[in-house]
C-alpha cells in the first residue's frame, strides 16, 4: 500500500515536472496581427512564454518576420537576419530558454513598431527530467517512444501530450515494481 502511494506520488511528480504545463500558441499582436503601429513590447509584457510554446505571426505580403540578434533588434537592422520568413503565416517554435528577437524586414516598419523581443523560460526541461529518472525508467518501452516523439518535430502540443502519457505509463510501471 505504501509502495503504491509512493508510486502514485512519483507519477504525479513526473507529469507535473516533466511536461510544460500546457504548450501555448501565442498569436503575435492577437487580433491585430503583425503590422506597424502595434506595441509589441506591451503585447509581450507579462506573458509566460515557455519552452514548447509557439509564436504565430499573421501578416500580409507587405511584411516579413526576421529573427535577428539583440543588437540588430535594437538598431532595427534587417541586413543580417538569423532567419527570415515571408509566408504570411509563420509559426516559431520556442525550443529553448532565452530571449529571441524579431523585426519586420520592410523598410521603416521596425521603426514603426514591428519589433518583438520574447523571453522564453525553461523551467525543468522534460529531457533532463527523463534522463535523471534512472535506469528503471529507461527499461520500460514507453519512454524511448516518447523521447523520439518529442524530438521529432515542432508539433509540441501533440508530442507533449504523448510524452505525458509515456511518463505516466512509465511511472505506473515503476510503481508496480516498487509495490
Ligand atoms: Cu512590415
Amino acid at each position: 500500500m505504501a509502495g503504491t502511494q509512493r508510486g502514485l506520488l512519483l507519477a504525479i511528480l513526473l507529469v507535473v515536472a516533466g511536461v510544460p504545463a500546457s504548450a501555448k500558441d501565442y498569436t503575435v499582436g492577437d487580433s491585430s496581427g503583425w503590422k506597424p503601429g502595434v506595441d509589441y513590447a506591451a503585447w509581450a509584457k507579462g506573458k509566460p512564454f515557455s519552452v514548447g510554446d509557439t509564436l504565430s505571426f499573421q501578416y500580409d505580403a507587405a511584411h516579413s518576420v526576421l529573427e535577428v540578434s539583440e543588437a540588430d533588434h535594437g538598431a532595427c537592422s534587417a541586413s543580417n537576419p538569423l532567419r527570415s520568413h515571408r509566408d504570411q503565416s509563420t509559426t516559431i517554435p520556442l525550443t529553448k530558454p532565452g530571449t529571441r528577437y524579431f523585426i519586420c524586414g520592410a523598410a521603416g516598419h521596425c521603426a514603426a513598431g514591428m519589433k518583438l523581443a520574447v523571453t522564453v523560460s525553461g523551467g525543468d526541461s522534460a529531457p533532463a527530467t527523463t534522463a535523471s529518472s534512472g535506469p528503471t525508467m529507461r527499461s520500460t518501452n514507453a519512454t524511448p517512444a516518447a523521447e523520439s516523439d518529442s524530438s521529432a518535430s515542432g508539433a509540441a502540443a501533440a508530442s507533449g501530450a504523448r510524452l505525458a502519457t509515456g511518463l505516466l505509463l512509465g511511472a505506473v510501471g515503476l510503481a508496480a515494481m516498487m509495490g
